[in-house]
């Protein structure tokens, strides 16, 4: 399938070689740290390798067969596809869903059974190849068993189910090294509320994620838990809809110690925020964690995964990230597919370049940018008056509405300062049209 493409090498900007990076330079050295350490890039198992390219008008475009006699040998065939893909786009990491690596079965003790040998196959070729497990997660929204959803479902045989999915996907990650394991909402949501308890449906999906923390710690599992927020789609109110309402779950739930966010751009947008304002929030709450980049189109109101090319947002994501202190147990994983109609095996490797290319790029320009140091400097100065004297006071706690107003009445005219908008955004544009 891969046999026409070798391996992709950083060319230059300049060059016209398709199957090459422009500016993702995997050993460069920026800000102190090599490109591919600041970007942690990471396949999605589900997309690159199942995603056949099926809508609600059409079957499927891609093919996606893999060569074997029976299910088990065609998950394995895909897994050598996966690594092969993996290794020539030098890509360090991959995601997996439990489904996406091993056949369903006939049942969970098929599952549990297939999972047990596809991750003993998939070990040998990471420990051959050196990429790494960045996260794992069940999935526990495509049977039909979860169409009232899993952890929130108002039949505890099918909670009962995703727990034992969960277990076993996360021994999977265990086993493979993972350094987190993330939990999406999937169908934790509702259709209407004539139907719904949404008091019980959140404490039992809350009683679910301590269950997991419990037993993974007692595994010795040392890494993060990540809640993906999203606002909707597959339900019309997906209950993580986004990192302001995620964080208050897990804090109401004593959750917080243990999760971070993993946040994607495409539910960002679709939340109605940006995917810097997801980010931003993550990072001065301290939850931080992972990030699934895509892209969305923001003509329309679904999910449409599509491959990062927007430099600006890629430069803003970077920009926050490298603020939290870089990636630590997570990466940079793209949950994206080609388009229904570049079914080709050679869009997949397009698909890559360009989204490794568009961060390469956004992480260039953060860089200049924290260099330049004028946006962090402006916006410091913003806040000075919280430095000294009342605001101190403010800050520190060490006031009292009385003071304040004995303080204010004595102040005739306030000073304030301009936001000065313009003249930021006009320094990130010559910064990021002449690297
Ligand atoms: C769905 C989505 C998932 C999660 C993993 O929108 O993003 O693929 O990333 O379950
Ligand atoms: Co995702």
């Amino acid at each position: 399938m891969l046999e026409k493409i070798s391996v992709v090498k950083f060319e230059e900007k300049e060059s016209k070689n398709p199957f090459s990076f422009k500016f993702y330079n995997a050993d460069e050295v920026i800000l102190g740290k090599p490109m591919k350490d600041h970007l942690k890039f990471s396949m999605s198992y589900w997309h690159t390798l199942c995603g056949e390219g099926t809508d609600p008008f059409g079957k499927g475009t891609i093919d996606r067969t893999f060569k074997g006699e029976d299910e088990l040998s065609k998950a394995k065939s895909k897994a050598d596809v996966a690594f092969e893909l993996m290794s020539k786009l030098g890509i360090e990491y991959f995601c997996f869903h439990d489904v996406d690596i091993a056949p369903e079965g006939n049942n969970l003790a098929e599952l549990k059974a297939n999972v047990e040998i596809m991750t003993d196959y998939i070990k040998e070729l990471m420990n051959k190849t050196g990429i790494k497990l960045l996260w794992g997660t069940a999935n526990c929204f495509s049977h039909q068993r979860y169409m009232h959803g899993a952890g929130s479902s108002c039949n505890a045989d099918v909670f009962a189910f995703a727990a034992a999915q969960i277990k076993n996907a996360i021994d999977a990650t265990i086993k493979l090294g993972g350094t987190g394991y993330v939990f999406w909402g999937g169908r934790e949501g509702y259709e209407t509320l004539l139907n719904t308890d949404m008091g019980i449906e959140q404490d039992n999906i809350a009683r679910l994620m301590h269950m997991a923390v419990d037993y993974a710690r007692a595994q010795g599992f040392k890494g993060d838990f990540y809640i993906e927020p999203k606002p909707k789609e597959p339900t019309k109110h997906q209950y993580d809809f986004d990192v302001a309402t995620t964080l208050s779950f897990l804090r109401k739930y004593g959750l917080d110690k243990d999760f971070k966010m993993n946040i994607e751009a495409n539910h960002a947008t679709l939340a109605g925020h940006s995917f810097q304002h997801e980010l931003h929030l993550a990072r001065v709450n301290g939850v931080f964690g992972s990030v699934d980049a895509n892209q969305g189109d923001l003509l329309l109101g679904w999910d449409t995964d599509q491959f990062p090319s927007n430099v600006y947002e890629a430069t803003m994501c970077m920009y926050e990230i490298i603020q939290a202190g870089g990636f630590t147990n997570g990466g940079l994983n793209f949950d994206a597919k080609v388009r229904r109609a570049s079914f080709e095996y050679e869009d997949i490797i397009y698909g890559y370049i360009l989204g490794m290319d568009t961060f390469a790029l956004g992480l260039r320009i953060a860089a200049k940018l924290i260099e330049d140091g004028r946006i962090k400097e402006f916006t410091e100065n913003r806040y000075s008056s919280y430095k000294t004297g009342i605001g101190e006071k403010i800050v520190k706690g060490k006031t009292t509405l009385e003071e304040l107003e004995k303080y204010a009445l004595e102040l005739g005219e306030v000073k304030v300062e301009s936001g000065r908008q313009e003249y930021l955004e006009s320094i990130i544009n010559s910064i990021m049209f002449s690297v």
